[in-house]
């Protein structure tokens, strides 16, 4: 959530992306980088051009790993030339302190999405996960690779581990996680083109890697909002993978899977009916009650449409089990056209979601309020249009604008930047944290306020405040 967020005020007020072929050079500082780019020019037919990873932890053309557990560490480069239309990857090791390129080989598309390293081919295996893409598809192509050391004598390989047809290798998104706890990295890819959805798993078979299933996900994906993995229950030492779906309609739908004796079997999904104990003989008839897979559905809160969907799967709350959302409109909402939502996180027990935190997320000015469990349904929030202020109030619905009606204001929270010429003394509030770059965040607690729902000053900072 925080990454999402940065991201967006990163490029939020300029289209620049610093991560382009152009702009980031390779750099030239020592003796050993010149050997290396000697070494690539000597690997590679023709004037090598640089390419970058565009997303995750590793973002230059050169990455440095150590494959083979030799305790020194290869070069991956990645890279195109006039001749070739994908980019290619150009392994580089040291012999007696001299870089040269034991192999080199084709990607599978034009561009490198995202480099990234992991235990999944066999105990002690180090694997090289590719993501392959290009600029006019959202479907990418995975590749996993081992580095074959032949004896240091300059034999090495890179191999390819996964011989599958490319749709076999396809994914939109994908997860990197030990799901049956086995001490094995598992792939998973998640799919939403071709109007199907699926999830397939990649795992360790014994002597390689392999497809080990797929299930199909929910109908009408838009695209993946979040996938994320832990522990499901507090209960149990199962693991999950929890994938966040936007639907058509703006909706969000969560489906959660673990691994039950090597297979992917649903815990939350779009084809589970009502759970058997549910329809005990003479109990009533449950079938209009909704499933979990159906209380999971929620509105996309996301403040614009170019903010990630939201809100997805976390674990909210740091307890190590990860929470799924729901959201519903703030009491007196209902009708409005601008709805601020109240946030729910559930945990998984015992076949129910129970909400373990609730909050207001105000994710334009990037804080959230968690509401304590007496708020729920009795306090809502108003936004003063002419400063951004967020006024937590008591609901009352039998006033004829209970919206407007701040006689039962419980707490503000107003973000002010400092270079604008809004209030920046502000009497009776408190600063709530550290500024964050050129915005400070203040809380107000009235005085002697009468409510059974009143919080203070102190509870507002340390309690119930906190960035995103
Ligand atoms: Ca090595
Ligand atoms: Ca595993
Ligand atoms: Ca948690």
């Amino acid at each position: 959530m925080l990454a999402g967020l940065l991201c967006i005020l990163a490029t939020a007020c300029n289209g620049f992306d610093p991560v382009t072929e152009n702009l980031m050079r390779p750099p030239r500082l020592t003796p050993e980088q010149r050997a290396i780019e000697d070494a690539l020019e000597a690997a590679v037919l023709g004037d090598p051009i640089l390419k970058y990873p565009q997303s995750g932890d590793y973002r230059s053309a050169f990455v440095f790993y150590d494959l083979d557990g030799d305790g020194s560490e290869e070069a991956l480069v990645f890279y195109a030339t006039e001749y070739s239309d994908y980019t290619r990857v150009c392994l580089l090791d040291q012999r007696d302190g001299e870089w040269f390129s034991p192999c080199e080989l084709s990607g599978l598309d034009r561009d490198v999405e995202f480099v990234s390293f992991a235990n999944i081919s066999g105990p002690d295996a180090v694997n090289v996960v590719i993501g392959w893409g290009n600029p006019e598809d959202d479907v990418m192509t995975m590749g996993i690779y081992s580095y074959q050391d032949g004896d240091g004598d300059g034999s090495g390989e890179l191999v390819s581990l996964l011989n599958y047809a490319r749709e076999d290798a396809a994914f939109n998104s994908y997860l990197i996680y030990d799901l049956d706890n086995d001490g094995l990295d598992d792939v998973f890819l998640l799919t939403n083109h071709q109007r199907t959805s699926k999830i397939k798993g990649i795992s360790y078979t014994g002597y390689g890697i392999g497809i080990t299933n797929q299930l199909s996900l929910s109908d009408s994906i838009v695209q993946f909002a979040g996938v994320t993995a832990g522990r499901i229950s507090p209960r149990s030492a199962r693991r999950g993978i929890f994938i966040d779906e936007l639907l058509s309609g703006d909706e969000l739908v969560t489906e959660v899977f673990t691994i039950t004796e090597g297979q992917l079997t649903p815990v939350i999904s779009q084809d589970m009916s009502h759970n058997p104990d549910d329809l005990e003989e003479g109990g009533e008839d449950l079938s209009d009650f909704p499933t979990l897979y159906e209380q999971t559905y929620r509105s996309n809160t996301a403040s614009s449409s170019e903010s990630p969907a939201a809100p997805v799967c976390a674990d909210i709350n740091n307890d190590n089990i990860i929470e799924i959302p729901t959201a519903q409109p703030m009491p007196g909402y209902e009708e409005q056209d601008e709805i601020i939502y109240l946030t729910e996180y559930h945990q998984l027990q015992e076949e129910q979601l129970n909400r373990v935190f609730a909050a207001a997320f105000n994710r334009d000015a990037g804080y959230l309020v968690k509401f304590p469990e007496e708020w729920v349904g009795n306090v809502t929030v108003v936004n003063q249009l002419e400063n951004g202020e967020w006024r937590f109030i008591t609901y009352n619905p039998n006033q004829k604008n209970p919206l407007e009606d701040l006689s039962g204001e419980l707490a503000r929270v107003r973000v002010v930047n400092q270079n604008s010429y809004q209030d920046k003394f502000l009497e009776s509030y408190v600063q709530l944290c550290e500024p964050r770059g050129v915005f400070n965040y203040y809380g107000y607690v009235p005085e002697n306020p009468v409510s059974t729902l009143a919080i203070t000053v102190d509870q507002l900072k340390n309690e119930l405040f906190s960035l995103l």
